[in-house]
């Protein structure tokens, strides 16, 4: 058997799936009539005992490794029955089973086993699309007075089955996702690229949850306007989902507790202006963005001291570094040098430009320590090249290091992907531009219209007579255009 780099147990089972032919490549046409290039077909593992065990092993070793607390375990019927069961029995965890039918004699019980009102279940699944299984498991377990907030699954395809039961308190960890297969498979060259990528797509453009996206006349990918009945997850919930970034969920939760979503671009050349900047506008902002290399008089302590205030005020530290050289060069950008950025920032930034080597260099640095990455997927700046596929380039590039990237520098949402954030620039009160190519547009249009996350806005507050009145309204005007999308998209 080919062994991928680097492999670890979820790898090894990727392979082992497609030998017996549980993952396959092709024309399917899944329960919802959709056809699908990729078919997951779970119930062969039954046939193969020695894969089964392995299966059980990840599963259980998932649920200590998230430390998932519950009082019994219910597999849904019927390809996860004997995965719980295998799991239940092993681990002597009480198991209850859901009945597909009411019997109709007897107690006429949907659930079978002993069961307290108030106990947390847990459920077990094989392959989640929508997640539409799970909740109806949970829905007859809620019956029963059991509380649902966790459910593994084996294999999520990543179509919008955890953003689902998210919205609906259960939070859904899978042990292998779609990406990550499809990127074990690419590896071990049981597909080509071009395959590969055909499946990517299919994935994006058949999300269950999230609006579809479409291209425009340019060929760009657009999102549709989002409809009415798609509930917009909010960034408290976004910071809750099982496959966030740590740093990620950490400066989404400092937004929803500041109520902004307001960076502010401290593009000052002294380190006093910048301390005092960071001091001020702290209590407005979720993230200070700075050009440490066009200060004046930097020394160590102006990083110490950042570090410092942005724990006072609760906010975190992004160096707009946009590192764009090969892996081993910006390694050392990073790292080393004068400003021993990664010392000291929490978020860098890079283009997508050098290929993934500019990410893999950064996060050998950065992941040890904590640090997360945004990709430079499009720009404000007019006569901008990264457009239409560069930036789905870059959007890809992201999904395939998400253990260090975490969004995107970006004028629009570009995906539909709930974990990653996205961050835009060229932002003032006024829509316009400077005599440099600058272009801006309104907080609403950016976070209501074009549903992105995060403002980035420099001369809008620093050119203001009073910075801190002009923070305090870039805040209450990110966060309204955040309200009212969280609204439009809740009906
Ligand atoms: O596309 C981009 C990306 C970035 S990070 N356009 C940008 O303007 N930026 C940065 O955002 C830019 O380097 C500057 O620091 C800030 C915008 O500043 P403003 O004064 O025009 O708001």
């Amino acid at each position: 058997m080919v062994v991928v780099g680097g492999a670890d147990g979820a790898d090894c089972l990727i392979l082992k799936l497609h030998d017996v032919n549980a993952v396959k490549f092709g024309e399917y046409k899944l329960k919802s009539g959709l056809m699908t290039p990729i078919y997951i077909d779970l119930r062969v593992l039954v046939s193969h005992p020695a894969l089964m065990n392995q299966v059980h092993v990840l599963i259980y070793q998932k649920v200590q490794d998230e430390g998932v607390r519950f009082d019994n375990v219910c597999g849904v019927p019927y390809t996860a029955l004997p995965l719980a069961t295998i799991i239940c029995s092993r681990h002597e965890l009480p198991m209850l089973i859901r009945r597909k039918e009411a019997k109709d004699y007897g107690t006429k019980r949907m659930v079978e086993g002993i069961c307290r009102e108030g106990e947390a279940c847990l459920i077990i699944e094989d392959t989640v699309t929508s997640g539409s299984s799970i909740l109806e498991t949970a829905e007859v377990l809620y019956k029963e007075g059991l509380r649902v907030t966790d459910a593994i699954v084996l294999m999520d395809r990543e179509q919008g089955g955890v953003e689902m039961l998210a919205s609906k308190g259960i939070r859904l960890l899978p042990v292998i996702s779609m990406f990550k297969l499809l990127n074990v498979l690419q590896a071990a060259e049981r597909i080509d690229a071009q395959m590969a990528q055909d499946v990517r797509k299919f994935i994006l453009d058949n999300n269950t949850f999230r609006p579809k996206e479409e291209k425009n006349d340019n060929g760009v990918f657009a999102v549709k306007k989002p409809c009415i009945e798609l509930k917009e997850m909010s960034y408290a919930e976004r910071a809750r989902l099982p496959k966030i970034h740590p740093l990620a969920s950490k400066l989404l939760n400092i937004m929803a507790e500041k109520e902004s979503n307001l960076c502010v671009s401290a593009d000052v050349t002294s380190s006093e202006e910048l301390l005092e900047l960071a001091d001020s506008l702290g209590s407005q902002i979720c993230l200070l963005k700075t050009h440490i290399d066009i200060l004046k008089d930097y020394t160590v302590e102006v990083g110490q001291k950042l570090q410092t205030l942005a724990g006072k005020h609760n906010f975190l530290i992004f160096e707009d570094r946009k590192f764009a050289d090969i892996g081993n060069t910006v390694k050392h950008q990073y790292e080393g040098g004068l400003y021993q950025i990664s010392s000291w920032s929490h978020i860098v930034n890079a283009h997508a430009v050098p290929g993934p080597g500019v990410v893999k260099g950064l996060s050998a640095v950065g992941k040890p320590l904590g640090r997360g990455c945004l990709l430079i997927a499009q720009m404000s700046s007019q006569g901008s090249l990264a457009t239409g596929e560069y930036t789905q380039a870059a959007l890809k590039m992201a999904e395939e290091h998400s253990d260090f990237v975490i969004g995107f520098i970006c004028g629009e949402k570009i995906t539909q992907r709930p974990e990653f954030i996205h961050m835009t620039p060229g932002v003032q009160m006024q829509s316009g531009g400077d005599a440099l190519g600058q272009q801006y547009s309104t907080p609403e249009e950016v976070i209501k219209d074009k549903a992105s996350d995060v403002i980035i806005v420099g001369r809008g507050i620093l050119a203001a007579p009073d910075r801190l009145k002009a923070a305090e309204a870039y805040r209450k005007s990110g966060w309204d255009g955040y309200k009212q999308r969280l609204a439009l998209n809740q009906q």
